[in-house]
């Protein structure tokens, strides 16, 4: 088993029902590692980039609503990588499939997702479904420096006039 990394992200369904350590302890049950974490506010460039391959889908509209917070008055979400033998499927598993209708009710998805009237799958918690979606999400989501674990190769860069935010 080769030792993969996978992008979860506890969607703002999953911070509003308070369910992020129950999702954190479910994932631990996999014994992988967590190589970084954030919480964050999803902005519209970063929504509509982790969700283009589905941009012709007529859900696309809420689901960007979805993840952006929009629909639930909370505008966080956690983002983790977890990495480790057969990361992909094993946080697969505990997430679930899409369709939180049929989900095995013992996973997250199954257990806490549900289907608004829209159509729209509210499932809890984002998993990459390979490693090449790994790598794309993860190099979206996090910065190089960020994650404790030098996954992918990176070069160094001196930026200038880069608008950055500083402690006063
Ligand atoms: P995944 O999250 O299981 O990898 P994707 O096909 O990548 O599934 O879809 C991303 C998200 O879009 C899903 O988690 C779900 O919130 C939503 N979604 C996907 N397919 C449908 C659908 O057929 N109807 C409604 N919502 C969907
Ligand atoms: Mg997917």
């Amino acid at each position: 088993m080769a030792n993969e990394a996978t992008l979860v992200i506890i969607k703002p369904d999953g911070l509003k029902k308070s369910l992020t350590g129950n999702i954190l302890s479910r994932l631990a049950e996999t014994r992988l590692k967590i190589i970084a974490s954030r919480v964050l506010q999803v902005d519209e460039k970063l929504a509509v980039r982790h969700y283009e391959h589905l941009k012709n889908e007529p859900f696309f509209p809420d689901l960007i609503k979805y993840i952006m917070g929009d629909m639930h008055g909370e505008n966080r979400v956690m983002a983790l990588i977890y990495f480790g033998p057969d990361a992909i499927s094993k946080v697969r598993q505990i997430a679930g499939v899409t369709n939180p209708e049929k989900a095995d009710p013992v996973s997250v998805r199954g257990a806490y997702g549900r289907i608004l009237t829209t159509g729209l799958f509210e499932n809890v918690m984002h998993a990459s479904s390979s490693p090449d979606e790994a790598e794309r999400e993860i190099k979206l989501w996090f910065e190089p420096e960020e994650i404790a674990y030098e996954l992918y190769p990176y070069q160094e860069t001196i930026l200038n006039a880069y608008k950055k935010k500083v402690w006063k």
